[in-house]
């Protein structure tokens, strides 16, 4: 029967991670405690002393409660936060009695009872009912200890609490021996403002006016002061951000930046080598260089036998380790246009001024349509051959992010947010100016299952790592924020887990045993999380020309790479391997007969993902044509969780509507309509054997994904159509906010996440400069 757990953590309890006592009013009784709700347990534990006097009959008295759910089959409070040497208050229900006592352990083996002189008194507010027991006592003696230690109620200080579920072994017997607590946790308190001049009349059954509850004080605490015990100096934080892809850590630079004390908690692991990453090709093992830093990596990401970046828990491709999306995307990287923030496509009016941020973001991570570093650009020949057929369309070649604003009838080579070489985006970048900072705090393999909350006030995270916290649980401080950047699946968990979102949704977390605890129904937030989802539908195109390198569709790319593009890499970032897959990008506006304009875009590269040729072709000479329908679009789908609590698309979001089915058909109708003018171009995918209608028509849609999944919290103007308000703030509650792709209201017109990064970028400064936060 050792009492181990409680010694080995409390050391490092100085180090961080506790709870913190705040006030709050019982709201059966009246009285004012200053204590805490465990969130796993959901035991309530509070203190109130009188005074402050430094002799007398009540000098080292105070009135205490404990509310817990009746799986709570014993509770312990250790004083002073140790088990040893400290006075133990250990309680349990029987029957409908109480049954207390005060203990003594001179070491980490079963308390034995006190034998110094302090009396417990189990006050009649004290009530046990079919959930609960709410023991509410006096106890009188019990500041001051007969070894001469005891608590300063002038002051702040550390309090333990134990948890078990196992009954003690005789319930009757006030000294009944029990097992070890199953479960234990710290808190900080500053006894100083724990002192009520009311202190005589709780003692005489007065409290004031309480209110009735449904659901016990755990659930109706209403903060007013938060305080931080000396040794939880650490914590808790200012911003809790819950996300490390391009909305998590930029925002995570920009408040560290503003002198915030910001922890940034990502649950996947190391990417690129910069971060600790070394998954490297045989190859490439001299560099370093993993399989996330060298662009001509990209296309075997989708061909490795253990893809372990991929979140193995959504049911569509979403990168799960630091930079999230960035670190796996194809780096295809388009600043923004103004038709991308405008009102017609939902953001606020407030959003429209995107261009301040916009260069913020160009200043920090420019963009590139040449990425190897001697300049020069490799493996041409799709684009050589597209621009042609483009240019017999009526097109122009532009210098893409030269003219953010021209997106009609336009191409240009791809542009990237490579640096030097390599993976550039925010990790290389953002993440790498915040980390320095004494302010920030960064850690990875942290899972964040829900946010803890008592109705609109956010108190902190949840968290799968026990060592940040008791039980996993991170505080933030009294006016402190959580920002959720899970991404568009990853968010929406969150905050189903958390209780908010449609009653469905919920009702899934609630049926399944291995989801955490949700509050309780008359907190739910009932919020359209994973309606208005939008992705781009995308069709591949493939075709046969004599003048293409296919590159053998990259196949070889990580284990038998062609050895000078390899050796020329290695030697200097240059040359084939310092670019991705895709070459030219191209723009075409179509108006639609319902009236909104509509944007086709193409991306090409050589090689292809599938074909499905009746005719025989030559695989070393593929290219591929994706055309995606983008701005304008009006179909959108659901996303959700399953049962399992997988994060799911619900509803298919691809042409949906008639009209962007209609505009899509005849931007693939215009990209084939000059084939002939090239000789030797052959489209195989379709093939002769099938119209584009019917192609479209038997399009597997999970292969019509884009993996530009937006506005799935999408930012409006109310709570019945929207998830944040213009400063991304969650309807409904104080402190909760969102900085990821689901804040953004309408697919942009490229592909997303230079949109994303500016929308990060603003989203922060409007965080910091609204009122009320830390
Ligand atoms: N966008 C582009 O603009 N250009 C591209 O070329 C491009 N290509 C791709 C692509 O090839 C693939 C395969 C994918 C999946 C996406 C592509 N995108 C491209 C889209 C772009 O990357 C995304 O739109 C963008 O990354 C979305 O940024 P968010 O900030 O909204 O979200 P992320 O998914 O990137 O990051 C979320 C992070 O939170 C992840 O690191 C995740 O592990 C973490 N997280 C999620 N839930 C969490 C939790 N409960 N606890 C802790 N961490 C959590
Ligand atoms: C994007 O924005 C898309 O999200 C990706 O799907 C796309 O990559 C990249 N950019 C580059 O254009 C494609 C690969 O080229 C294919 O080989 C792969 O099958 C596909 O992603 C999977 O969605």
């Amino acid at each position: 029967m050792l009492f181990r757990s409680l010694l080995t953590l409390l050391p490092f309890v100085g180090l961080a991670f506790s709870q913190s006592a705040s006030t709050f009013t019982d709201p059966t009784s009246g009285f004012q405690f200053t204590g805490i709700t465990d969130p796993v347990h959901e035991v309530t534990y509070g203190f109130t002393f009188p005074p402050l006097a430094t002799s007398g009959a009540q000098s080292t008295e105070f009135i205490g409660e404990i509310v817990a759910p009746v799986a709570s089959k014993w509770i312990g409070i250790a004083l002073g936060g140790a088990m040893a040497g400290d006075l133990l208050l250990v309680a349990w229900a029987n029957g409908n009695q109480i049954v207390s006592s005060t203990r003594w352990a001179t070491g980490y083996v079963q308390p034995t009872a006190y034998t110094g002189t302090a009396t417990l008194t189990t006050l009649p507010e004290t009530t046990i009912n079919a959930t609960h027991w709410h023991w509410v006592f006096r106890c009188q003696g019990c500041t001051q200890w007969n070894n001469g230690n005891g608590i300063d109620v002038t002051s702040e200080g550390v309090i333990a609490w134990a948890f078990s579920n196992v009954a003690v072994d005789d319930p009757s017997d006030p000294q009944s021996t029990f097992s070890e607590h199953t479960d234990f946790g710290f808190f900080g308190i500053d006894y100083s403002t724990a002192h009520t001049s009311n202190y005589q009349n709780y003692l005489a059954g007065n409290g004031g006016t309480p209110t009735t509850s449904p659901t016990g004080p755990s659930h109706t605490t209403t903060t007013t002061t938060t305080t931080t015990g000396p040794t939880v100096s650490a914590t808790p934080y200012d911003y809790i951000i819950v996300g490390a892809g391009p909305g998590g850590i930029i925002a995570a630079d920009r408040i560290s930046q503003a002198g915030k004390k910001v922890l940034l908690l990502e649950r996947g692991g190391p990417s690129t080598q910069e971060t600790g990453g070394n998954y490297v090709a045989p190859w490439a093992t001299s560099s370093g260089l993993t399989k996330f830093d060298i662009p001509g990596l990209f296309e075997s990401l989708f061909t490795d036998s253990n893809p372990f970046w991929w979140c193995k828990d959504i049911t569509v491709f979403a990168g799960c380790l630091v930079g999230g999306g960035t670190s796996v995307n194809g780096a295809l990287y388009w600043y923004p246009n103004d038709g991308d923030f405008s009102t017609n496509v939902g953001w606020p009016q407030s959003w429209t001024n995107h261009a301040p941020y916009t260069s913020m973001l160009e200043s920090r991570l420019p963009s590139t349509d040449h990425p190897s570093t001697d300049g020069q650009r490799y493996l041409e020949q799709s684009f050589n051959l597209v621009s042609q057929l483009l240019s017999g369309q009526g097109y122009r070649q532009i210098t893409i992010n030269d003219s953010p604003d021209s997106k009609d009838h336009v191409f240009g080579y791809s542009a990237f947010d490579f640096l030097n070489g390599k993976r550039g985006g925010p990790v290389a970048t953002y993440l790498q100016t915040a980390l320095p900072r004494p302010n920030f705090t960064f850690k990875t393999n942290v899972m964040v299952s829900n946010v803890v909350r008592n109705g609109s006030q956010i108190l902190g995270v949840q968290t799968n790592d026990s060592t940040l916290g008791p039980n996993g649980f991170i505080p933030v401080t009294a006016k402190g924020r959580v920002i959720l950047s899970g991404g568009a699946f990853g968010t929406s968990r969150i905050l189903y887990q958390s209780g908010i979102g449609p009653t469905d949704m919920l009702q899934t977390v609630q049926s399944n045993p291995s989801a955490p605890a949700l509050p309780p129904q008359a907190q739910w937030i009932n919020l359209p999380v994973g309606m208005n989802a939008q992705d781009n539908p995308s069709i591949n195109l493939v075709f046969t020309h004599p003048s293409i390198d296919a590159y053998d569709n990259w196949a070889d790319v990580w284990s038998d790479p062609r050895p000078a593009d390899a050796a020329q890499y290695l030697a200097s970032q240059s040359g084939v391997f310092a670019g991705a897959s895709p070459k030219l990008n191209f723009w075409r506006a179509y108006g639609g007969s319902d009236g909104f304009t509509r944007y086709a875009q193409g991306t090409v590269r050589p090689g292809a993902a599938s074909t499905n040729s009746s005719l025989p072709f030559n695989a070393t000479q593929m290219f591929t044509i994706t055309v995606y329908l983008s701005t304008g679009i009006q179909s959108r789908g659901r996303i959700g969780i399953d049962a399992a609590g997988r994060g799911t698309v619900l509803t298919n979001p691809w042409l949906v509507n008639a009209e962007d089915k209609t505009v899509l058909l005849q931007a693939l109708h215009d990209v084939v309509s000059n084939l002939p003018s090239v000789a030797n171009l052959t489209m195989i995918t379709p093939d002769v054997t099938q119209t584009l209608e019917e192609y479209v028509d038997l399009y597997d849609p999970a292969t019509m994904n884009s993996n530009h999944w937006v506005s799935t919290t999408t930012i409006g103007s109310s709570a019945s159509n929207a998830v944040v308000d213009q400063n991304v703030k969650v309807f409904g509650t104080n402190n909760l906010f969102i900085v990821d792709a689901g804040i953004v209201p309408h697919l942009p017109t490229g592909n997303p996440q230079g949109v994303i990064m500016s929308a990060a970028e603003q989203a922060a400064a409007k965080i910091l400069a609204l009122a009320g936060g830390p």
